[in-house]
């Protein structure tokens, strides 16, 4: 709703409320049409002012309104009032103006802005455009090229950057509802028609058809397959050369094929369950809500090669001492140097002063006695994680918390070499630790709820969108990679080349196709896995068949790369060529076909065209498949757990939801039918044989995804 208040004699206040963000649910717009009707009405009202409660002006349309039937007075009807009506209104911002929260903004006739408020257009990131003239008015405020920036990325500016934009008149580190009600009162009687944005002529490039030609390639690029990029700057478009009254009805028929398409269903889904998410269970019964975190003043981090260097500046980054450790003096000059230029490089395109007075480089152990929390970054070997662990249980304070960074390894097992294995979860973050969003808290059984609660705690202070996981080996992400790799190097076996699987799987909206992944990560990593899982290498039983491991299907190939010294782009070729060393063009290699047929003839398989839809269906049903083991297995609280880790870490397309969502969207009869299908096919592949869960799920009808919970809970408690 809204409230109506007669602030200062002349000045109406209406306030937006709707805990938490103030959304424009049916109930506050019509609480604000009304309030502007009586404002406009009362003849002792010279001016208006608008904000919201509680510190936050407006988080824009009330999405959850979006799945049930429109009701209350239109968005925009209710925006072209405010900026038709015959007295000043003023948008005094606080908090967020997101979204309809900022088309409301800028129909206000002034915005005035705390310096702490973010503002943004981010309908794209759920599938949509800003059509409540968002898409029309910005270009005539701000000009065609800002406005499209902020439109086809959403991303959120500061109030300083907005004023700089023009998207604000004035920014103020006092109390922005008293500046904006004596700024109301100065303009009041001042004429309002420059100040109406809609009849102003938006300012173009003067290349205008080619400029947009130009954005519009570009955002097909970047938007991979998603639709709403596209249609913002189609929007753009209209608002630059067409009147504003034309530009809001192609508005409108954008938003109208957006807004029940099955690409923003997938984006909102995703949004909620990055929420999701947050409230956190273990199978314990501890719970986010239950358990309280312990505040970290103090952090280290051990090892520090690219994850740890990552880990280092993330925390720095959110204000968080740090000791960061090495365990010889050159390697950690190296660091040392590395880090300094990264914080250096992040602060000044924040325009900010490094932090760099919050980091402490040491190679003495010791310097770990004061620290709340360490983050043990080093080299994926279980036999010097545990003596790692062993050193810091005697160094550390007893109340600790121990934090491995592992990617893959047992949790529990390091937690047993230390005096409080309660005090112990996994941090798995994702390279480069301080750039991307995704952090997997992994409990083991022995794990405290503190613990957890503490992990996920700090997750969230670093700007980490963070998942709680059991353990298992590769927890959520990585285990579920196994099979959708697996799959891949099959289908080089049996036709198919590295370029054709890779182009499958980025029309489908993966920014890099599997092999592509495998050359920039370098394919030593999964070498060692699987040597470690003796896969390959001394632990293979003498006379085993090359592609046969324990009892399953194996396939050679990446082994017999590695061995040739082609471990992707830092030796200059791996599944792809490159000019050098470090290369970054990946070019097809003649070299590699002629060996990949070499390989067939030696092994006796057949090539066979291997189409698209085929790679797409075993690559990521085989991963989806494994997903449906994971809830099923209770690592995953549910399928938005899994969603949020491939969206955050994984490059899965957000239009598409994610692959749990994905399967809901193909129907799980034909996920089921096509692993049943594929299984037949390939026995001696059992990831493809399709899991108790999906079967379930589809003897259960096919439930809708937030629906699936319920059905696991079933499975576990027959179990
Ligand atoms: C739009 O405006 C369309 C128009 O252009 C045209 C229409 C014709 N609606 O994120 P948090 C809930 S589209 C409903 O944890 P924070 C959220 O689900 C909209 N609910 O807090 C959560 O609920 P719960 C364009 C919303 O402080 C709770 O609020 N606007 C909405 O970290 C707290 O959220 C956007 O895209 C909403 N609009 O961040 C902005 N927003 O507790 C979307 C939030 O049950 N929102 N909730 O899980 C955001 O980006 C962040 O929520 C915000 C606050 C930055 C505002």
């Amino acid at each position: 709703m809204a409230r109506y208040t007669r602030i200062a004699g002349s000045i109406a206040l209406i306030t937006l409320k709707n805990p938490p963000v103030n959304a424009l649910s049916a109930a506050v717009r019509q609480g604000i049409t009304d309030s502007v009707g009586r404002a406009l009405s009362d003849p002792e009202v010279e001016a208006v002012v608008l904000c919201g409660e509680d510190g936050k002006f407006c988080g824009g349309a009330d999405i959850k309104e979006f799945a049930r039937p429109m009701t209350g007075p239109g968005l925009v009807p209710m925006i072209d009032a405010i900026e038709a009506g015959e007295k000043p209104v003023v948008a005094a911002i606080e908090g967020v103006a997101l979204g309809g929260g900022l088309e409301l903004a800028l129909a206000c006739h002034y915005r005035i802005a705390h310096y702490k408020a973010r503002l943004g257009l981010p309908e794209v990131t759920l599938g949509l455009i800003p059509a409540a003239g968002g898409t029309q008015r910005l270009p005539r405020l701000i000009g065609v090229p800002a406005a499209l920036d902020l439109i086809t990325t959403g991303r959120h500016v500061s109030a300083h950057e907005a004023l700089k934009l023009g998207i604000v008149d004035r920014v103020t580190d006092r109390n922005t509802l008293e500046l904006a009600v004596e700024f109301a009162k100065s303009v009041s009687g001042q004429p309002l028609a420059p100040r109406r944005l809609s009849t102003r002529q938006p300012s173009c490039p003067t290349d205008l058809d080619s400029f947009l030609e130009g954005a519009m390639l570009r955002v097909r690029q970047r938007a991979r397959g998603a639709i709403a990029p596209v249609a913002c700057v189609q929007a753009v478009r209209a608002a630059a050369t067409l009147p504003f009254s034309q530009g809001m009805e192609q508005e409108k028929e954008l938003m109208a094929s957006l807004f029940t398409s099955a690409q923003a269903r997938a984006m909102q889904y995703c949004f909620f369950s990055q929420r999701t998410v947050g409230r956190w269970s273990m199978p314990s019964g501890a719970r986010w809500d239950n358990s309280k975190a312990q505040p970290i003043h103090k952090a280290a981090v051990i090892g520090l090669g690219t994850m740890g260097r990552g880990i280092a500046v993330s925390l720095v980054q959110a204000g968080i001492p740090v000791v960061a450790v090495e365990m010889e003096t050159k390697q950690l000059e190296v660091a040392k140097h590395a880090v300094t230029s990264i914080l250096e490089r992040e602060a000044q395109k924040r325009g900010k002063e490094p932090k760099l007075g919050l980091i402490h480089f040491s190679i003495d152990l010791q310097d770990l006695r004061e620290v709340d929390l360490v983050i043990e970054a080093v080299f994926e070997d279980m036999a010097l994680k545990k003596q790692v662990f062993r050193e810091l249980s005697s160094v550390c304070r007893p109340n600790a918390f121990l934090c491995t960074n592992t990617s893959s390894l047992d949790v529990n097992q390091l937690a047993a070499a230390t005096r409080m294995p309660e005090l112990v979860v996994g941090m798995h973050f994702f390279a480069p630790a301080h750039v991307m969003k995704l952090l997997e808290v992994v409990y083991g059984p022995r794990s405290s709820p503190v613990a957890v609660a503490t992990a996920m705690q700090l997750g969230k202070r670093l700007g980490k969108v963070s998942v709680a996981v059991g353990n298992c080996h590769g927890f959520v992400g990585n285990r579920m990679l196994m099979p959708y790799m697996e799959q891949s190097v099959f289908l080089l076996e049996e036709g198919a080349t590295p370029e054709q699987v890779d182009q499958a799987l980025e029309e489908f909206g993966f920014p890099m196709g599997v092999f592509r992944v495998s050359d920039l990560s370098g394919l030593d990593v999964g070498w060692k896995v699987r040597k470690g899982l003796g896969l390959t290498g001394p632990g293979v039983a003498p006379g085993e068949s090359a592609r046969i491991r324990q009892g399953r299907r194996y396939c050679p190939l990446p082994d017999l790369l590695c061995k040739q010294g082609r471990l992707g782009q830092k030796t200059g070729k791996g599944w792809y060529l490159y000019d050098k060393p470090g290369g970054r063009v990946a070019k097809s290699d003649p070299w590699l076909h002629n060996f990949l047929e070499e390989y067939r003839s030696q092994h006796g398989l057949q090539a066979h065209p291997v189409s698209q839809q085929e790679v797409l269906e075993r690559c990521l049903y085989s991963l989806i498949n494994e997903g449906f083991r994971i809830l099923e297995d209770g690592i995953a609280a549910g399928p938005e757990d899994i969603d949020t880790i491939y969206v955050f870490g994984y490059g899965w397309p957000p239009h598409r939801g994610g692959p749990m969502f994905h399967a809901g969207a193909v129907g799980l009869p034909t996920v089921l039918e096509k692993l049943e299908h594929y299984s037949q096919a390939h026995p001696d592949i059992p990831q493809l044989q399709p899991s108790s869960l999906l079967r379930r799920l589809v003897t259960a009808g096919s439930p809708p995804i937030h629906k699936w919970r319920e059905v696991v809970k079933t499975v576990h408690s027959q179990l």
